[in-house]
């Protein structure tokens, strides 16, 4: 027995060992960025950049795939890494951005920028920014192995805080609603409308909460009483919130 679960340790001390060993010597593909959290309609844009690990780069393609229901591409442009002359091309096919890259010069090194990329934020949701099929050539044409880290994009709707059955009127069928969605926990419709006291928590106290500030209807953290956004990011969002989904797509 005693033997085995050396030989496990040793198994697992040897691959966490190589593991690190590569990835540490391997340069970095990652998003600047690597957390976007929008609201809908908003125009945005991510940088992808190199660390200082990438050396020599001739040229590439770079493939980002993400959910096409909720971004769309805006436009490309090139990088501080870019100087001198170069080419690039985009295309878009589905939910794929595909980028080709040479420098004609010259090659680059990191750390720097390789593209910046801006989006538009279509419906609420999340989505991974996926790097995929990521291929870096040097002067000699070898290729560079990276690390790549995706990103992720966070899109929320426009809301009113304390309004936490989103039916764009503030009163007692909202305490109701907080206090029914708790126990057990399900869906809320927005659950930064349904954080009334913008704590970053849903719980009784938001009940609590709204019951107090019901007569008059003051007292609200922002935003309240028009529709808008959480100034305090959390990892709440809101999902849905009917009264105020036409505000984003009119670019507000
Ligand atoms: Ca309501
Ligand atoms: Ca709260
Ligand atoms: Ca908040």
């Amino acid at each position: 027995m005693l033997k085995e679960i050396i030989l496990l340790l040793a198994v697992a001390f040897h691959l966490s060992g190589h593991n690190r060993k590569g990835a540490k010597d391997l340069g970095t593909l990652y998003f600047i960025p690597n957390l976007s959290a929008v609201y809908v309609g908003d125009h945005f844009s991510v940088e992808l950049a190199l660390d200082s690990l990438v050396r020599n780069v001739k040229g590439g393609s770079v493939k980002i795939q993400f959910d096409a229901t909720l971004l769309s591409v805006d436009s490309i442009w090139d990088g501080s890494l870019f100087y001198g002359n170069y080419f690039i091309e985009d295309t878009v096919i589905g939910d794929t951005l595909m980028v080709d890259f040479a420098f004609l010069d010259d090659s680059a090194s990191g750390p720097g920028i390789l593209f910046q990329i801006a989006f538009e934020a279509a419906s609420s949701g999340s989505t991974p920014l996926h790097l995929f099929d990521v291929r870096f050539r040097d002067p000699l044409n070898q290729p560079i192995p990276l690390n790549l880290y995706d990103g992720l994009v966070r899109i929320d709707q426009y809301f009113v805080r304390g309004d936490a059955n989103a039916d764009g009127s503030l009163n007692v069928t909202d305490v109701v609603y907080v206090m029914d969605q708790l126990f057990p926990i399900s869906n809320f419709y927005c659950l930064d409308a349904a954080d009334a006291n913008d704590d970053g928590n849903i719980n009784v106290s938001d009940a609590v909460f709204i019951l107090a500030h019901l007569f008059p209807s003051t007292g609200f953290p922002p935003p309240f009483p028009t529709c808008g956004r959480d100034p305090t990011l959390d990892d709440l969002g809101c999902g849905s919130f009917p009264p105020c989904e036409t505000l984003g797509s009119k670019g507000h």
